[in-house]
């Protein structure tokens, strides 16, 4: 089972119209240190936040009360003159987790009013969470006949490809920056990511790589999966044959 938590800023389009024109510097500052405060906050407790859309967070929420989500949105309260909302699923996936706590926002179960949380928290649930770091493989030999704007591209065009698959695992994808992705795995996604890796080595001819983490909490998973990805590297620089995948 997993709990996430969906973090959106509250009624932000009306807020920055608030600035006038000249309000993107702004509203990109605001997106970084709030971004860099949840990360701070989250981490903490042994989360990880994935960046959505910049104005929307993603955090497996593993083991978090109600009590610590208002902890959270009290701190974030004297840093921030906007305000986030906060909506709590759990599922047997990834992506059902998230249907649940979209489910709980449009039906409004509230969990606190005051500190605009809903959702669904069950603390005799038995939480753990697979964590998959994807990485391109000599992402480095690329650069040598492209330019970064056209890196960048096929790492965007990358993150869609890894996006659209893993869904149908049940699965959430985020773009980490550089070459990295970390997916949000169901095992259908874990046992499925061997044959994703094939067809973009055919399609795309690009090698990915891929460590696998699980644990109870975000933060240790990605830690493992990281850990895994790390030993891939290690494996093939002393000159053996490396797997494609790994996990700890
Ligand atoms: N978010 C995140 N970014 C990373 C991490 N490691 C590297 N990067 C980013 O990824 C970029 C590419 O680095 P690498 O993936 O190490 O380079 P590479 O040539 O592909 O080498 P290998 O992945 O070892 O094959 C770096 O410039 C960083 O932006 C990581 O653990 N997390
Ligand atoms: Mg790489």
């Amino acid at each position: 089972m997993i709990q996430l938590s969906i973090l959106k800023i509250t009624e932000y389009g009306p807020w920055t119209l608030t600035l006038g024109s000249d309000r993107e510097h702004e509203l990109q500052m605001l997106q970084a240190s709030l971004y860099k405060q949840l990360q701070k906050l989250f981490s903490a407790k042994n989360c990880l936040v994935f960046l959505n859309k910049s104005d929307e967070f993603f955090v497996v929420s593993n083991g978090l009360s109600l009590e610590d989500h208002i902890e959270i949105q009290k701190s974030l309260k004297e840093s921030f003159e906007i305000s986030l909302t906060i909506s709590i699923g759990y599922g047997e996936s990834p992506f059902d987790a998230n249907l649940k706590a979209y489910d709980a926002k449009q039906n409004s179960v509230i969990l606190n009013e005051e500190h605009s949380i809903y959702g669904f928290i069950d603390s005799s649930l038995k939480f753990n969470v697979s964590i998959m770091h994807l990485d391109v493989d000599d992402l480095k030999s690329k650069r040598e006949d492209n330019s970064p704007y056209e890196i960048s591209l096929k790492v965007f065009e990358l993150h869609s490809k890894i996006g659209r698959y893993f869904i149908e695992k049940n699965s959430l994808s985020f773009f980490l920056g550089g070459d990295n992705y970390m997916v949000i795995a169901s095992d259908d996604a874990k046992n499925s990511v061997q044959n994703f890796i094939n067809m973009i080595k055919h399609d795309e001819q690009i090698s990915l790589n891929c460590g696998i983490g699980n644990a109870k909490t975000s933060r240790d998973a990605a830690k493992l999966a990281t850990k895994s990805l790390d030993t891939i590297r290690a494996i093939r620089d002393s000159g053996k044959q490396k797997p494609d995948v790994y996990e700890l």
